[in-house]
């Protein structure tokens, strides 16, 4: 079964928007397999943001989800990578739908509540960096038969 990360950043977690954006994954039926609140490390957060290190605003980003409690978490369900992005919005919550995560919420690009996995190898990647293997549970909801074909 297919896994994505997934994490509420600072400024979520800050603006007490926890409870609400779990509630909208399980409402649409994905399976929280992982879950933590943490203040990431520098090395933790730059290894995530790997990607854009030579980019202008790497510095700032890596400073902003170190300066509070990030809640991390892996969730599970068919096609679940693509469709918490979709969930989740367009990077900069003013051009998001109104529907998703960033487009109900979201203020700006550099507050912009949510990260989501953008593909599989991310998401495979994202999951190993966050979490360790006895850290993610095995389970089948019960409602499984009314969730998955
Ligand atoms: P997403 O989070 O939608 O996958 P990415 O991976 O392109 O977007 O960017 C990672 C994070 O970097 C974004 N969530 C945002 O906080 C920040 N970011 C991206 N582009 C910019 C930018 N042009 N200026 C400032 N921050 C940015």
């Amino acid at each position: 079964m297919e896994r994505t990360f997934l994490a509420i950043k600072p400024d979520g977690v800050q603006r007490g928007l926890v409870s609400e954006i779990i509630g909208r994954l399980e409402k649409k039926g994905f399976t929280l397999v992982g879950l933590k609140l943490l203040k990431p490390s520098r090395e933790l957060a730059e290894q995530h943001y790997d990607v854009h290190r030579e980019r202008p605003f790497f510095a700032g980003l890596v400073e902003f989800i170190t300066s509070g409690p990030v809640v991390a978490m892996v969730w599970e369900g068919d096609g679940v990578i693509a469709s918490a992005r979709k969930l989740i919005g367009a990077t900069n919550p003013l051009n998001a739908e109104p529907g998703t995560i960033r487009g109900d919420l979201g203020i700006n690009i550099g507050r912009n509540i949510i990260h989501g996995s953008d593909a599989p190898e991310t998401a495979q990647k994202e999951v190993a960096l966050w979490f360790k293997d006895e850290e993610l549970v095995n389970w089948q909801p019960e409602l499984t038969r009314w969730l998955r074909e």
